[in-house]
């Protein structure tokens, strides 16, 4: 039996804070889960996927995180609490059904797990704070800063969302999801619901004018959250040891900062009162006017941008205008906090001395030299075969070369260097739509397996029905590879491991218009020479399927 289904409350065992996400999800009685991989959130999914049959929880990985939030939305609609996990970038995706579902609200409880990248440890593409999410779509955002919390908050989540009918979201950041730490048991409920949707046009219905009206009912539900967060104990003032004090300073923090703060008034020997915000969104105003209120200085530590700082500013000009707010001038927008930064912030606050010696602390890990390490495909990956057969077919100066995310965007990296564009998820083969429409130059789009079912479908679609001419090569190793090997339709397993019908790439593609269609294993060099040089000349959308499964895949 897995650990994370002990049946023992009060155990206290240690997990990872995505894991304590699980855990708390089962406590709160989850009954239906989905997700689509993307770290640092896909250990959410893949614990599931493990003990997926031992429970009573049922579990998927869908093909897309819209496709994703959509089925749990429908499953909560029937009265199930569900739960709904994905990295920042899938929120973006899934936006579209986000914002109006806010709007109708859901029925059985739904939390939304989105776990934040700041520092872009395993995110190409940009570095994101979701929590510009409270302002555009008006959902509650709570942020844990352990794994005890994160498993605490996922339960007081879905009480929440059940009680004024809406989804709450729980924001990770890397550090959050990926600590392991203590977290004490509670009893997994095992009270299993009976879904039935029951018509409801007023609350599933989004049109104009009523939608105007759901709006002003979202905007209500806010204030009466608001409410809850003003006496939550989740928003505390916490006052560190019994060290020297210092008057008129204070600290507001929230998620990770809270850790770095407790550690910087640990090196400093400070004594300084910190309000921790459990609730992002909606903020307990009130609460904070009393914290600032007596203060002269506050420093705000949050990391990017500051969303939190700015609302400060607001409230002090009704609380207390003279404050001096710190934030962004003294600490980074840009990557991760780190404890150094919130140490020498704190210091300058408050005029105290640093005891704190950087020299001699960034000293320890200056013996540690690390490598320059260039990330390289594994030996024996399918990948190789296809960039090399790319580069006897073609001059790779003349031709454009369409990346994407996965583990073939390291076509852009040495030995290989053919990558002259990368964004996001399927955009690899609409922007190449694009170019071949502005210019006669040769280009060839690569695509994976798993985000050709994520969001690469439509992008063809529009090629072949626009008349574009691009090669795309679609790259099947039979798994979403680079998030941990999770299964897609295309592989014939779901996510609790049943077998189920593959659904074949080579199918679709014909089903989109393509008539320039083959399936090679790139190990057969000289076909794949041979088909990218004639498909190159072709006037219209041609394909090739490359598949060969990825060497980490256990048989
Ligand atoms: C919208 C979005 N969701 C999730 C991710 C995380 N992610 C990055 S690469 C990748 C795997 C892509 O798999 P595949 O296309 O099969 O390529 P492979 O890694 O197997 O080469 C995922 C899920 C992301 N970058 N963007």
């Amino acid at each position: 039996m897995e650990e994370i289904l002990l049946k023992r409350p009060g155990k206290k065992i240690m997990l990872l804070g995505n894991e304590a996400i699980v855990r708390g999800a089962l406590e709160a009685g989850v009954q239906f889960v989905s997700t689509y991989p993307g770290t640092p959130a896909s250990e959410v999914g893949d614990t599931f996927s493990k003990i997926g049959g031992k429970t009573e929880v049922y579990f998927e990985y869908s093909t897309n995180e819209k496709v994703a939030l959509e089925a749990a939305a429908g499953a909560s609609f029937c009265g199930l609490r569900s739960l709904v996990a994905m990295k920042h970038f899938g929120l973006n995706v899934a936006s579209d059904f986000l914002i109006p579902l806010c709007y109708s609200g859901i029925k059985g409880g739904m939390v939304l797990l989105v776990a934040d990248d700041p520092n872009c440890w395993s995110s190409a593409q940009s570095e994101q704070n979701t929590r510009a999410f409270a302002y555009l779509a008006h959902i509650p955002i709570l942020e844990p800063s352990s794994p005890q919390e994160s498993k605490g908050f996922t339960k007081l989540a879905f009480e929440l969302s059940e009680k004024f009918k809406i989804p709450v979201m729980i924001r990770h950041t890397t550090r959050v999801s990926h600590q392991s730490g203590p977290v004490i048991l509670g009893k997994i409920k095992k009270k299993v619901i009976k879904g039935k949707f029951i018509k409801d046009p007023h609350q599933f219905v989004t049109m104009p004018p009523k939608v105007l009206e759901m709006k002003k009912e979202l905007l209500q539900k806010i204030e009466e959250i608001r409410k809850i967060s003003e006496k939550s104990k989740i928003n505390l003032v916490t006052n560190y040891g019994s060290a020297t004090s210092v008057k008129g300073v204070g600290v507001i923090c929230s998620g990770i900062s809270y850790l770095y703060v407790m550690e910087a008034l640990k090196e400093l020997n400070l004594k300084i009162p910190v309000l921790k915000l459990g609730f992002f969104y909606p903020l307990p105003k009130e609460k904070i006017k009393r914290f600032i209120k007596i203060l002269k200085k506050v420093l705000v530590v949050e990391e990017l941008e500051p969303y939190l700082e700015r609302e400060i500013v607001r409230f002090a000009k009704e609380a207390n205008p003279k404050l001096e707010i710190f934030g962004k001038n003294i600490l980074p927008e840009i990557g991760e906090l780190k404890p150094e930064y919130v140490i020498k912030a704190i210091s300058q606050l408050s005029g105290a001395k640093l005891a704190f010696d950087f020299k001699k602390h960034l000293a320890k890990f200056k013996k540690v030299k690390a490598k320059k390490h260039i990330p390289r495909l594994c030996p024996g990956c399918p990948y190789w075969l296809v960039f090399s057969a790319v580069k006897k077919a073609v001059d790779p100066k003349k031709v454009i070369f369409g990346g994407e995310i996965g583990c073939y965007m390291l076509a852009g990296l040495p030995p290989h260097e053919i990558q002259d564009y990368l964004y996001c998820m399927g955009s690899s083969a609409g922007i190449a739509h694009g170019i071949k429409k502005a210019t006669k130059q040769k280009l060839i789009s690569f695509v994976g397996d798993s985000s050709f079912f994520h969001a690469g479908i439509p992008a063809l679609i529009n090629a072949v029905y626009n008349k574009s001419n691009p090669l795309i090569i679609i790259l099947d190793n039979r798994a979403t590879a680079m998030t941990g090997h999770q299964p897609h339709p295309g592989v014939g397993k779901t996510g609790m491991g049943e077998k189920v019908k593959e659904i074949k790439i080579e199918d679709i593609v014909r089903a989109c218009g393509v008539k320039n269609l083959k399936v090679i294993d790139p190990g057969n060099q000289k076909e794949m020479v041979d088909t990218i040089k004639e498909f190159l000349k072709k006037n219209e959308v041609s394909v090739i399927v490359a598949r060969r499964p990825c060497v980490r895949i256990k048989s």
